[in-house]
């Protein structure tokens, strides 16, 4: 992995970290493609129980990389934006939707256009007190993309999320936390401790009821009551099939902390 670091703890913790401190975390096609690859790969290995996304120096990631765009250009081979989306970004919104694990954004720095899109498609996100949010589309003549025009539309409403999108101003962590954005905020300096707390507490947690929880929480957008209630009894009905419900249940009546494994 040229673009990304990857690291496990034995908590059941992978943290993925976007590595290209030196352009802002841009976004290149190996990134993309490692990303991808990365969530692939997270979904599937045994024992990870959050996944933390977060990136290398002073930001977050700051979206496409817009001068290997204008390179691809001049070289006379445009990117095509529609097939760039449908093939390289939205794979990776749809993967980090699905994760079979709570998804954690720490984000670090400035998140911005489809960096900002990332941070949206995670589940929670902390935000150090010098991180910022900018949607930047609009200052390059685009629309929000990777899933920005509905991640930031369900955070915060269609006139909030307009606004934001049109202005394209700076979002200081502060404010974000105060529109439902980001979740927490700590100082810069605790951030690292803060992800793992946060990230570590997750990962102890009852794995596949976290997973049917966000499910039945995102159908509710969408669903009546009724719908969402036959919904809430399959998924329970899931849930209640665990081995963690099991441990839970057990750990209860034996006045003990339940020792989850996410099975
Ligand atoms: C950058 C970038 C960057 C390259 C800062 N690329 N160098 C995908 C595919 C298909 C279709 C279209 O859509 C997409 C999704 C997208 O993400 S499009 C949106 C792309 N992102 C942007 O438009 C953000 C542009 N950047 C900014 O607005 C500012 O740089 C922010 C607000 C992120 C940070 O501002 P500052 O902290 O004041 O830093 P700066 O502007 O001074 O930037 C520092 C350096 O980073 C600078 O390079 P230099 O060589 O002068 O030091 C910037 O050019 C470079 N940089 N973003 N996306």
């Amino acid at each position: 992995m040229n673009t990304l670091l990857i690291n496990d703890d034995a908590q059941g913790v992978r943290t993925i970290t976007l590595n290209r401190p030196e352009a802002l975390n841009a976004v290149t096609e190996e990134m993309t493609s490692e990303l991808s690859a990365a969530l692939k790969d997270a979904a599937k290995t045994k024992g990870i129980r959050c996944l933390v996304l977060t990136g290398a120096g002073r930001a977050f990631c700051v979206g496409q990389d817009l001068k290997s765009l204008r390179e691809s250009a001049e070289k006379g081979a445009p990117m095509d934006f529609a097939a760039a989306l449908r093939q390289r970004y939205n794979p990776i919104i749809g993967r980090l939707a699905d994760m079979p694990m709570p998804v954690l954004a720490a984000v670090n720095g400035v998140a911005a256009g489809a960096g900002w899109s990332l941070a949206l498609a995670a589940d929670l996100r902390i935000a150090s007190d010098k991180a910022s949010f900018v949607s930047a589309f609009s200052k390059i003549g685009l629309i929000p993309d990777s899933g920005m025009t509905q991640t930031l539309t369900r955070l915060v409403g269609p006139s909030r999320a307009l606004e934001i999108a049109w202005l394209s101003d700076g979002i200081s962590a502060e404010l974000a936390r105060q529109w439902g954005l980001v979740n927490q905020v700590v100082e810069d300096a605790r951030l690292a401790e803060a992800t793992a707390e946060l990230s570590r507490r997750l990962a102890a947690s009852a794995t596949r009821a976290l997973e049917m929880t966000r499910r039945a929480v995102r159908a509710a957008l969408a669903n009546d009551l009724s719908a969402q209630l036959e919904y809430e009894a399959q998924l329970q009905g899931a849930a209640g099939a665990t081995r963690d419900h099991q441990e839970g249940v057990a750990a209860f009546l034996a006045k003990r902390a339940p020792a989850f494994t996410g099975e």
